[in-house]
């Protein structure tokens, strides 16, 4: 089970509908298929998603960072080398996505190797999630038609609306609009990516107390610390860290800094190894956890639910797994589906997951 070679290998794919948020909006998904060979001729995949508004990575340095840097550090370990491929990724700062992306390939490789499922490799919990729907900027109307369809099409009733814009009342009537329309039939919680200052949040928070929201997340800036800690302290509900806790570390020092009091994982930026660690402190902190999505394609999706599913607390609330929906293609043989607003992990060995090599070809940029 010798690691004998990593690819990184760019592919574009439109997205239908683009996503916009607070910190960006993404109209195509220009990203990085890592495919991790074994010698025992075992391939494990995965798929990097650049993010620079977030991370700082380009897919150009995501490739480059693979090549140069990670790849002649990792070749020739076996894929039970997890603890030492963590700890030579580590010596390089930053690089979130590229850095999961071949953790999550390894474990890929190391399921099919030994013929059992990520979800069971990692602590086999459940084989499902309930899916939580992203809806990005929009006029009100558009964006209650937009959960409409999630809910008819696919039986999603939980969504995560973006805000953060200004005025904030260009946010606050989409939340109104949509618990108008839907009544208590419908989950709702907000995420600013940084957008408003802390005292917009708290507005906009007492402009929704009657709303019945679940969480609110990153709705200013980490960086504005005694604000941040203010505003948290005020709030009635959990107030998710997202980008502002990629690390273990970072989750320690915002939590204990009064700056949230729940987390969102996300396997694109800790991958399996980093995200079990963060599981396991979110749970010795007694913090929320949320499955976030990283607006990751039809693998990354795949990573989250097989990694969410793996534990209780994970698994506990809706997980953010349906981005892949607004795509207007993918690379996998068999298209992930939702049903009854749940999303399963595959069956199989590893990740489950099969790479068409046609629709490969025809998005791959390498050539
Ligand atoms: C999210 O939860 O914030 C948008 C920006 C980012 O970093 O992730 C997405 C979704
Ligand atoms: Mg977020």
């Amino acid at each position: 089970m010798k690691i004998t070679r990593i690819e990184a290998i760019p592919f574009a794919i439109p997205y239908r509908k683009p996503l916009k948020f607070a910190s960006g909006e993404v109209h195509i998904a220009e990203h990085v298929l890592v495919r991790v060979h074994a010698d025992n001729g075992i391939v494990g995949v995965a798929e990097a998603p650049p993010r620079p508004f977030t991370y700082g990575e380009t897919q150009a340095g995501i490739i480059a960072v693979i090549d140069s840097l990670f790849a002649p550090q990792i070749v020739g370990l076996s894929l039970l080398d997890r603890e030492t491929v963590h700890t030579r990724l580590a010596r390089t700062v930053g690089n979130p996505t590229a850095k999961s992306a071949i953790d999550m390939a390894i474990w890929d490789a190391l399921g099919r190797s030994l013929d059992v499922s990520v979800t069971e490799l990692l602590g086999g919990y459940t084989d499902r999630m309930r899916v939580s729907h992203m809806l990005g900027f929009d006029e009100p109307s558009a964006m209650v038609a937009e959960a409409e369809k999630m809910r008819d099409t696919h039986g999603i009733s939980t969504f995560k609306v973006k805000v953060g814009r200004r005025p904030v009342s260009l946010d606050t009537a989409v939340v109104r609009a949509l618990r108008e329309h839907f009544g208590d039939g419908v989950d709702l919680y907000i995420d600013g990516n940084r957008g408003w200052t802390a005292a917009e949040s708290a507005r906009a928070m007492r402009e929704m107390a009657d709303l019945d929201l679940l969480f609110a997340e990153e709705l200013c800036p980490a960086d504005d610390v005694l604000g941040r800690r203010w505003l948290v302290g005020q709030i009635g509900v959990p107030f998710i860290a997202d980008e502002s806790a990629v690390t273990p570390a970072d989750v320690t020092r915002e939590v204990l800094g009064g700056s949230a009091t729940a987390i969102s994982i996300k396997t694109a930026r800790t991958g399996f190894t980093r995200s079990q660690r963060t599981h396991h402190l979110a749970e010795g902190l007694g913090l929320e956890v949320v499955m976030g999505n990283q607006i990751d394609g039809q693998l990354g999706s795949l990573c989250t639910v097989a990694f969410g599913s793996a534990y209780e607390l994970t698994s506990r609330r809706p997980g953010e797994l349906s981005n892949f929906l607004d795509m207007s293609d993918d690379l996998l043989t068999e298209p992930l589906r939702i049903t009854d607003g749940e999303l399963t992990v595959r069956p199989g060995a590893g990740l489950g997951a099969e790479i068409d090599p046609e629709k490969l070809r025809r998005y791959r940029q390498d050539h």
